[in-house]
């Protein structure tokens, strides 16, 4: 009897919308977010009977619209396999997403908890609620968390949309650490390979090795399966972000992506002032994908390429008034001119307060603040992803469609004197040896989206061969043979 009083309750809090028709699809239910209360906080109840018919079992309730539009939403539960909802349930899962009173509710959660033998009030449920980055996703957590508890014996664990960062070792995890416990104690962010458990810097953890290998570091794997990731190399001074997509395999978002993503941002409030008489400009080298190039143009940027090495950009970069570079390995950072930081306070302070306008300039000089803008450093470069994430309502997977990466592989040479090679200003031309270039072209003119370039390394003493084209096999097998022709 409590029970019944209870879920009457709470099912007042949530009135069902007029005309909302729902069925649990092939990903459950969704809609327009600002509809879905009373669904979500349905689909809690519902978690935790299923929770209680297998106990001892944790069930999973995820809001999420994937790909759809950020002011759509979603709500699906996962059963203790990590699979979907058992069919057989989905028709309760519709009737009561439908019901059109408290009353009519209650009743069907009677009736269907007879049928299935579901004993409440002597047992306990557990179901574990997350969300994607969707502005609605916090109230509809809490609309599943009402839910959730309202079936008595049961609880909610809100695993909320974590970050787990990949400190490879070195320095960065613990600044991080200290950071997290000292200033930003609401982000919510899971730190790992930190050092202090006998870890080797660098080893099979980090930002190059996740990006030069294209897998996951150590530490992480099949139970982070979609969670968003970033790696910071030993110093911190590069990261690239990845997710696990199943089993081993990664999807890389790479220094390229987060330039991309750092790209469309401050356009997106620059188009909002009217270019705000500021020249924008990027600046990649020849080892960024030309995919990301392809959409940097598409999004109507100048495009700049330099020489390998923080350095050779950042001078670029200094000549925009805005100036974004990236190496696709993670090195990068936003650079304002002066001048142009101070005409945006100026026409900021004409402006009302809360208008589009005030609110693009206010976010481009909080990004001048936020970013390191010295050399730029893993940990400011993380913060602002974060913060245009959020802005965007993107998941790391929706930020990850940008474009797709071109298949691309890196191999390194070791030669006697690698000084024998000798490049072009922006390296993508060999001067010498004589005749390479056109061996190289020749080898390029075989596949489909072919590009392929060699450079002596400034750190090591090898040559660097880099090739890409429209398939795996055909990226390899491209770098393969300019690497034979090196030797
Ligand atoms: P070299 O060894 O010159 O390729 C490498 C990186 C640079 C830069 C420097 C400094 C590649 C292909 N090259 O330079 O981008 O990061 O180290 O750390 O990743
Ligand atoms: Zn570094």
């Amino acid at each position: 009897l409590t029970q019944i009083a209870s879920l009457l309750k709470s099912s007042d809090l949530f009135p069902l919308p007029q005309s909302l028709k729902l069925s649990y699809g092939t990903a459950g239910f969704r809609g327009d977010a600002t509809l879905l209360a009373s669904t979500v906080y349905r689909v809690g109840i519902l978690s935790s009977l299923r929770s209680l018919k297998l106990k001892p079992s944790t069930i999973g309730l995820m809001i999420t619209a994937s790909h759809n539009k950020v002011s759509d939403n979603g709500v699906k539960v996962s059963d203790p396999s990590g699979g979907m909802l058992s069919q057989e349930w989905e028709p309760f899962a519709d009737q009561i997403a439908n019901a059109s009173s408290p009353q009519k509710l209650v009743s069907l959660i009677k009736e269907f908890v007879e049928r299935e033998e579901i004993s409440i009030g002597d047992g306990e449920g557990e179901v574990w609620l997350a969300r994607d980055t969707r502005p609605s996703g916090e109230a509809l957590l809490r609309a599943a968390e009402i839910g959730v508890s309202s079936v008595s014996g049961c609880v909610a664990v809100d695993l909320g949309v974590k970050l787990v960062l990949d400190g490879a070792n070195g320095v960065g995890g613990e600044k991080m650490d200290e950071l997290l416990r000292g200033y930003l104690s609401n982000l919510d962010i899971e730190i790992r390979n930190t050092g202090r458990d006998g870890g080797v810097l660098n080893e099979s953890v980090g930002a190059d090795f996740v990006q030069k290998e294209n897998v996951a570091p150590l530490g992480f794997g099949v139970n982070d399966v979609g969670v968003r990731c970033v790696s910071f190399d030993g110093d911190a001074d590069r990261l690239v972000y990845f997710y696990v997509s199943s089993g081993e395999k990664i999807e890389l978002l790479d220094g390229d992506k987060i330039l991309s993503l750092f790209a469309l941002f401050v356009k997106e409030q620059l188009n909002v002032l009217d270019n705000g008489c500021c020249r924008l400009g990027v600046v990649q080298t020849a080892y960024a994908n030309g995919a990301s190039t392809d959409y940097l143009n598409g999004l109507g940027l100048d495009v700049v390429f330099a020489k390998t090495g923080v350095k050779h950009l950042h001078e670029k970069a200094a000549e925009f008034d805005v100036g974004i570079y990236f190496e696709a390995n993670g090195h990068g950072t936003i650079l304002f001119s002066e001048d142009y930081v101070s005409l945006l306070v100026d026409k900021r302070k004409g402006l009302s307060e809360g208008s589009d306008e005030y609110n693009a300039v206010s976010r481009l000089v909080a990004v001048s603040k936020l970013i390191n803008q010295a050399v730029g450093d893993a940990i400011s470069g993380l913060l602002l992803v974060e913060v245009v994430l959020r802005h965007m309502g993107w998941s790391v997977q929706k930020w990850n469609e940008l474009y797709k990466d071109l298949p691309s592989r890196q191999v390194k040479v070791e030669v006697p004197d690698r000084t024998a090679a000798v490049t072009t200003r922006e390296e993508t031309e060999a001067l010498r040896p004589l005749g390479i270039q056109d061996a190289i072209n020749g080898e390029i003119r075989k596949y489909k989206r072919g590009r392929a370039f060699i450079r002596p390394s400034g750190t090591e003493d090898v040559v660097r061969v880099y090739a890409e084209a429209s398939t795996q096999e055909d990226a390899d097998s491209l770098a393969d043979s300019v690497a034979q022709l090196v030797k």
